[in-house]
């Protein structure tokens, strides 16, 4: 298992938070290497990540080997997540808050987590927090019946180790070959995005709350991150070019909003 640390932000690295937050031990987001500069690229992590960096909190990365999660996270405590057939599966992202002892387990947690516990610059607005978490789900499922091609982009940016962990656990649930139908699982992801379109054709400012930037807006931008971190450029050109260049600019507005651009 192969454990790196990298110091991210500094204890008060926004401004306009300094007073708040300046007093504050960093908090732990762990996350999974890759062979990219940079590494990360996974869109559960990237969703924390986004938070963190919204709220002004000050954090430090831990990057660990997808093929050491598990020992990983049982080594600092961390609650295991459930299969969707309801076994125990160690995930990241995982999220350990030295100022109030918390340890916790799955990106919408620690999305909820850090709502409650650092209210300031709130994600989930006027109350929102449960419709957006039917949107998370929701979301994915415009994803998910072409994840396969992404899967095969995900393995090629692991080391070889992982990479062979991460193709055998998944290929227990979507069985390879995983590009064999290349151009099926673009059409159907390029219809999924069709509908994220017209879900955001339905809102009057740029966010999916109009004028309100909140979660699901980053839910949104973490998945565009992974295919522009994990695919080939032309790939990403290609659904850059989607509803007159939305998902570009999406992952932009995003950034800039949470100071990662
Ligand atoms: N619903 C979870 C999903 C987390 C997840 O599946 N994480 C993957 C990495 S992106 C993982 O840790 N997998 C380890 C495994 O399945 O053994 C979340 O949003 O945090």
């Amino acid at each position: 298992m192969k454990l790196s640390f990298e110091k991210e932000y500094k204890v008060g690295r926004s401004p306009s938070n300094l007073s708040q937050y300046s007093m504050m031990l960093p908090l732990v987001l762990y996350d999974i290497l890759s062979e990219l500069p940079g590494n990360n690229w996974s869109p559960n992590t990237a969703k924390p990540r986004f938070v963190l960096s919204y709220k002004g909190l000050p954090f430090v990365t831990l990057w660990v080997e997808y093929s050491g999660i598990s020992i990983a996270m049982k080594a600092i405590g961390a609650k295991p997540n459930k299969r969707r057939d309801g076994s125990d599966v160690y995930t990241v992202p995982v999220l350990s808050d030295p100022n109030t002892g918390a340890v916790i387990t799955d990106s919408l947690e620690i999305a909820s987590y850090l709502e409650k516990t650092y209210p300031e610059k709130p994600i989930f607005p006027n109350n929102s927090e449960p419709l957006i978490r039917a949107f998370d789900s929701d979301h994915l499922g415009l994803i998910r019946p072409a994840i396969k091609s992404i899967y095969t982009r995900s393995a090629e940016i692991l080391s070889p180790a992982s990479a062979k962990f991460f193709i055998g656990l998944r290929s227990k649930d979507i069985p390879l070959p995983w590009d064999a139908n290349y151009d099926e699982d673009w059409d159907l992801l390029e219809k999924g995005y069709n509908t994220a379109y017209e879900w955001y054709q339905k809102t009057d400012g740029k966010w999916l709350m109009g004028d309100t930037f909140s979660y699901a807006d980053m839910v949104v931008a973490c998945y565009l991150l992974w295919y522009k971190r994990v695919m080939k450029e032309e790939e990403w050109v290609r659904i850059s070019s989607w509803n007159g260049g939305k998902w570009a600019q999406v992952l932009a507005d995003v950034e800039k909003e949470c100071k990662l651009a």
